[in-house]
């Protein structure tokens, strides 16, 4: 490895040996830039790997609030403020047991390269708090999301940190949030996205992960002459995305056999279409976290415990939380046929995991480019709302789609240029870490 790289990394382990995920994250990205760094001597004269990795600001709060039996509880609240050299922080908002600095820290630096990669101007942040809603009631959710805001909101804004939805973050959490915004600051502005339709949210924002996602697949495909009709998929998660990327299957004729969530998963060989598609919407809002309803729902077989991947497939979209899939679950996707994987989540396989796909030759796009159709739509939606106007479906749509085929191509230049063509690992974090570093640079001391 570059000794300069291999420096940087080993300092950021060394330092921070507990962020295990920030660290993966750090390390896929440098071995990718390896090349850009060894042919380009200004990133290391102006330190901007040290730089890079180090986020802006961090802030840390306490998130107290009252049950409706009126006791006392305190969550973590967190905005990790990555970097702002492209635009204002943007990313989003994850409630979730799971959620600790290092995970928002490596979620905000692979926001960092995919905003990049939409050529949106838009700068990287992530945050949220260790709140679980399982089984709490739509008050304590409510009352919850205002004692989040009330700390939040002194820190972001329009044009400094626009947050969005991300895990247990969605529609109904953004509206409880955007509402005590308003009454503290007395402003009604573009501060989230992924807000109601009638109050300043964009068309497609629900859908454009999902649908990001697998128009990406499809320009991935498309390089080896295949599309995904007729293509038996297998979907993880059964939240947002999971639910965005089987409505857009089903348009295009794909068949989604499986989702899962925390307590196991669904094969539906079938196909989940039409009315399955919503129910899974009902699943989310219900508030239990369990795919089994589904089963029970439709009469399909559920299996306790288990994850998706060992059910053949030809298209893989893992869709639910970072690292779900191991080597040994690609291993058995590819012996049973799998050609093609697209991260719906952000960083769903571990590193050895993308090692596994990498060296088995099938197509494989990390979630930073083929997720990024999401915040790409939330960027849509500050672009209407700074302009005070609303574009329809289609026009949302095609923009959304256009991006996605940039982004695509833009991975496959990248990769081509540095004589690894097909690598989506090294075209995006190229071609994403290119636009942030040279934006450093011009900046001067950022
Ligand atoms: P949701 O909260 O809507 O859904 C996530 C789902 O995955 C939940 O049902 C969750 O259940 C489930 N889940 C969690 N852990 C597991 C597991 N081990 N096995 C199976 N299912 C599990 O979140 P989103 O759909 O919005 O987010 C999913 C992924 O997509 C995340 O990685 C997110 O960062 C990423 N993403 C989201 C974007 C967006 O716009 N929403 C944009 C780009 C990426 P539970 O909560 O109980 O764990
Ligand atoms: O991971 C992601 O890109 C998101 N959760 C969406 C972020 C956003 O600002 O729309």
């Amino acid at each position: 490895m570059n000794t300069y790289v291999a420096e940087v990394l080993n300092d950021v382990r060394k330092r921070y040996p507990w962020e295990k995920e920030f660290i993966q994250a750090v390390t896929e990205v440098f071995e990718s830039i390896e090349p850009l760094v060894d042919r380009d001597p200004r990133y290391q004269k102006e330190k901007i790997l040290e730089r890079i990795v180090e986020p802006e600001r961090t802030i840390f709060f306490k998130v107290p609030w009252k049950d409706d039996r009126g006791d006392y509880h305190v969550n973590r609240g967190y905005r990790v403020e990555f970097n702002s050299a492209l635009g204002p922080y943007k990313g989003g908002l994850r409630f979730h047991s799971t959620v600790t600095l290092s995970a928002l820290k490596f979620l905000g630096f692979e926001q960092m390269f995919k905003n990049s990669l939409t050529g949106l101007p838009m700068g990287a942040g992530k945050g949220g708090s260790d709140f679980d809603l399982k089984g709490k009631t739509p008050g304590e959710v409510m009352t919850f999301c205002q004692s989040f805001m009330t700390e939040l909101s002194r820190h972001i804004g329009a044009d400094t940190d626009v947050p969005a939805g991300d895990i247990g973050v969605g529609g109904r959490e953004i509206g409880y949030l955007f509402g005590q915004f308003k009454r503290i600051r007395n402003s009604f502005e573009g501060v989230l996205t992924g807000k109601g339709l009638k109050w300043g949210g964009s068309l497609v924002r629900p859908e454009a992960t999902g649908f990001g996602c697998v128009y990406f697949a499809q320009e991935m495909l498309r390089t080896r002459g295949a599309s995904v009709e007729g293509k038996t998929c297998a979907v993880s998660g059964f939240g947002n995305v999971a639910w965005g990327v089987a409505k857009k299957l089903e348009e295009l004729g794909g068949k989604v056999v499986t989702i899962s969530g925390p307590d196991g998963m669904v094969h539906d060989p079938s196909g989940i279409r039409g009315d399955k598609i919503e129910f899974m919407l009902e699943m989310r809002a219900s508030g239990h976290d369990r795919v089994k309803d589904f089963a029970d729902e439709f009469g399909v077989s559920f299996h306790a415990g288990k994850r998706p991947w060992q059910i053949p497939c030809q298209v893989a979209f893992p869709c639910a939380i970072q690292n779900e899939m191991d080597a040994e679950d690609v291993k058995r996707l590819v012996s049973n046929g799998c050609t093609c994987i697209a991260e719906g989540a952000n960083m769903p396989l571990t590193l050895e995991a993308v090692e596994a796909a990498r060296t088995a030759g099938i197509l494989y796009s990390p979630g930073k480019a083929s997720n990024a159709g999401g915040v790409a739509c939330s960027g849509l939606e500050m672009s209407q709302n700074s302009m005070r106007l609303r574009w329809t479906r289609e026009e949302v749509d095609q923009r959304l789609h256009q991006i996605m085929v940039d982004i695509h191509q833009n991975c496959r230049a990248a990769s081509e240029e540095f004589g690894r063509p097909d690598d989506y690992v090294l075209g995006a974090n190229i071609s994403g870490f290119r636009n942030v570093a040279e934006a450093m640079i011009e900046q001067g001391l950022v």
